[in-house]
């Protein structure tokens, strides 16, 4: 799938901005027609969760209606139209001037319709109904009474448009796909790339590869709709995370020797793989450090924030970390594409978080699951800075599991052979799937949850386990969440839970016992900010407070001692 972009041939314009918002609390929208138009709206800003922008309905899950106008943009009426929603949680159904475009399920994760046969030249109605609401046959899926809203996870369930929503116009027989996969052979890149075109009829492909001293072209004669063909580099300025290098990569498609459409995408050359206890980029040992995190951020909720974007990445080069996972859920584009350019590298997760294998329920969350994992491998498959796509966060054991992930593995293997793939496992939880994933993860909450208040019998008890693991598996392990909610602000010596000294000795000495073990390659600490949850008796004011930094980013002690270990600065 395709980021739409602005050139010669190809546009977008944003459609972000006020547009009109309806609560449907007693669910009469689509009985009223609402789909056609409604009234007594209020104003909401697109993109941003709906949850935190009014005084009131904070916990109303759906569904609830949005709706815009717009006109066609000038000169795009020889080409095809697209809607394309970067993410809205969790059911959409979206009508254009009274016809159903579709609906889609899932949030964080685009989705987009061709509405070229169905656009007027002015005041175009788009109307959308989105429906977040908790249940046990969604993934996630809902659940918890112990926790208001009921969520089968620890993260509050905002709803709403989160991302972008772009109108973009192509040319009618374009590029359709581009897939990239990179390989090294001596100084030597190789870059695979997989071109697919809407019409195969006598096309040709000019490729451009620029940057770091070469200029590559190549023409290839389209004999099929995909056609596949390599770009030797010689001497290749290989990407990593000290040294980010991305190539510019244009493809043109001529008819009859004249372009009539083009895309550029930046390409990182580099490999990844695991040979024995080891993680390898581009054949070099390499550590993982840094954290799982969250989109959550006051009033705009799970919404699309720019500037929180870039303060994340800041703060994230100034602690010393090289890499994060997008818990619980596939981050925006705009977050990859600076992973890339930032040198970070993610381990990319599917929403599925708290999947529990109910019998009932089990078949749809496979099917859902398997689309999760083919449409963010789609979105993200060209970024370098992806390494892992993580197929779930704390499943629930099961005999089903096993099965389960097998067929969610195989099909991740056929989509991208080229990365690797895991699951993270919850503490207590016997994953068997680890005999065939390629990497072992483990949440760990030893002298948290697990012999509350007790740091250095915890710390054995987490050695021993990680001991375990590697015995059984003989994968390398990546300690995936450890944390402890920490108030800022909160002091006590000797250190207790929830200070700021407990937070610092309780990562201070995981960190050692990781360190000590050189099969595990890798630690992600729970979480790098503090995050909303629903309202529970564990969560203090509805917050999970295992952030190193607070919710509005600002450091906790953890966060310098984290700066000096992981610099290794004095400072
Ligand atoms: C882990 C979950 C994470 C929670 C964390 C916690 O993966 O989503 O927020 O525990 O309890 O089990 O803080």
């Amino acid at each position: 799938m395709l980021y739409p972009q602005r050139n010669k041939y190809r546009q977008y314009i944003d459609l972000s901005g006020i547009w009109d918002f309806r609560f449907d609390t007693k669910n009469e929208g689509l009985k009223e027609n609402w789909q056609s138009g409604f009234d007594k709206s209020q104003p909401i800003a697109v993109p941003a969760s709906w949850n935190d922008q009014f005084a009131d309905n904070r916990d109303f899950l759906g569904p609830a209606w949005y709706q815009t106008y717009f006109d066609l943009p000038w000169g795009w009426t020889d080409q095809k139209v697209i809607l394309r929603f970067g993410s809205v949680n969790y059911i959409a159904d979206v009508w254009l001037n009274g016809d159903q475009l579709g609906q889609h399920e899932g949030g964080h994760i685009p989705f987009e319709f061709d509405i070229t046969s169905k656009l007027k030249a002015y005041n175009n109605h788009l109307i959308m109904r989105v429906d977040g609401d908790l249940a046990d046959d969604r993934v996630p899926p809902g659940g918890r009474p112990m926790f208001y809203p009921a969520t089968n996870f620890d993260f509050f369930p905002y709803c709403g448009i989160h991302r972008l929503v772009l109108l973009y116009s192509v040319p009618n027989d374009g590029i359709e796909d581009l897939t990239i996969r990179t390989f090294i052979e001596g100084n030597m890149g190789k870059v695979q790339i997989i071109l697919e075109c809407v019409e195969k009829s006598s096309l040709t492909a000019n490729i451009d590869l620029k940057g770091h001293g070469v200029d590559l072209s190549e023409t290839m004669i389209m004999e099929d709709k995909t056609t596949e063909f390599t770009i030797e580099v010689p001497n290749a300025a290989l990407w990593d995370t000290e040294h980010p290098n991305l190539y510019n990569l244009t493809v043109e498609l001529l008819k009859n020797d004249v372009v009539f459409d083009s895309y550029r995408l930046k390409i990182g050359i580099r490999t990844i793989e695991v040979s024995g206890d080891q993680l390898l980029l581009n054949g070099k040992p390499i550590e993982l450090i840094g954290f799982a995190k969250h989109i959550d951020f006051p009033i705009t909720g799970r919404g699309y924030n720019p500037a929180v974007i870039i303060k994340d990445y800041s703060l994230m080069k100034w602690i010393g970390a090289n890499s994060f996972r997008t818990s619980h859920y596939p981050y925006s584009e705009q977050m990859m594409d600076l992973a890339d350019q930032l040198g970070f590298l993610v381990i990319d997760e599917t929403p599925a978080v708290g999947l529990t294998f109910h019998k009932h329920h089990i078949t749809r969350h496979l099917e859902l699951c398997k689309q999760y994992t083919r449409e963010l491998i789609a979105r993200d498959k060209n970024h370098p800075s992806v390494i892992m796509w993580s197929l779930a966060n704390e499943p629930h054991s099961s005999t089903k599991s096993k099965e389960f992930f097998r067929e969610l593995y195989d099909l991740s293997k056929e989509t991208d052979p080229t990365r690797l793939v895991t699951i993270i496992n919850m503490q207590g939880v016997r994953d068997r799937a680890f005999e065939f994933l390629d990497i072992v993860c483990m949440n760990r909450y030893y002298a948290w949850y697990i012999g509350p208040g007790q740091i250095d019998e915890g710390c054995v008890g987490l050695s021993n386990e990680i001991d375990r693991f590697y015995q059984k598996y003989s994968k390398p392990i990546i300690i995936a969440e450890f944390g402890a909610d920490t108030i800022p602000g909160w002091h006590s010596q000797p250190p207790e839970m929830f200070s700021e000294e407990y937070q610092v000795e309780f990562l201070k000495k995981y960190i050692e016992v990781i360190n000590n073990k050189p099969y595990v390659i890798g630690q992600h600490i729970w979480n790098m900010c503090d995050f909303k949850t629903p309202q529970g008796i564990h969560r203090v004011g509805a917050y999970n407070y295992k952030g190193v930094f607070t919710r509005d980013r600002r450091p906790k002690m953890a966060a310098h001692m984290l700066r000096r270990l992981w610099t290794k600065s004095s400072e």
